[in-house]
């Protein structure tokens, strides 16, 4: 085969699109959150989430740093009804922790779960769904707390549920 410049040109083309897939491939963030308690494990799917009965889209006054306060809407479930649904018992659970993919932590009360209609595991925003941090949203799912005026214990990219 005569490499010629245009066939160089292809190839290395070619090259860097299979470099580019499989870095997506191997570093793609699942769209689950994993429910901890004790040795148990149960794992939320966005398709869980996003067919689940109890599923709610319910306004909201987004409040992001340095911008203006826009009006949304949001999708989701109510925290302590997903716990509910998913059968799992949190008689003797005091606190839940969230962790999200950048590090970041919160710690609530479950008494704070359990207040009607303020904490909503959600998965989409306008009709659309959250897009994960590396595509520049708050997503694939984010606490949202309709009770929390200026959002500070909104937790966006939740992974991980700790129930103890
Ligand atoms: N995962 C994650 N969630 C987070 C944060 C964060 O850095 N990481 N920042 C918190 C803070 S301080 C605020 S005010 C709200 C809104 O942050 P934003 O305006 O940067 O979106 O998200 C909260 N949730
Ligand atoms: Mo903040």
């Amino acid at each position: 085969m005569k490499l010629n410049k245009k066939t160089i040109i292809i190839l290395i083309a070619i090259l860097v699109v299979a470099v580019g897939v499989i870095y997506s491939l191997a570093t793609r963030e699942p769209a689950i959150v994993r429910i901890i308690k004790g040795e148990e494990e149960t794992i939320l799917e966005l398709e869980y989430l996003s067919s689940h009965p109890e599923s709610t889209v319910f306004p909201v006054v987004v409040r992001s740093s340095g911008k203006k306060p826009v009006e949304t809407e949001y999708e989701g479930v109510e925290m302590f009804t997903i716990l509910e649904s998913l059968n799992i018992d949190t008689s003797n659970v005091e606190k839940v922790t969230f962790n999200a993919s950048d590090g970041y932590k919160i710690i609530l009360k479950l008494e704070e779960i359990k207040e009607p209609k303020n904490m909503y595991l959600t998965y989409k925003r306008d009709g659309k769904l959250l897009k994960s941090k590396k595509r520049g949203g708050n997503g694939p799912f984010q606490l949202v707390i309709r009770r929390d005026p200026f959002s500070q214990r909104w937790i966006k990219h939740v992974n991980e549920i700790i129930l103890e």
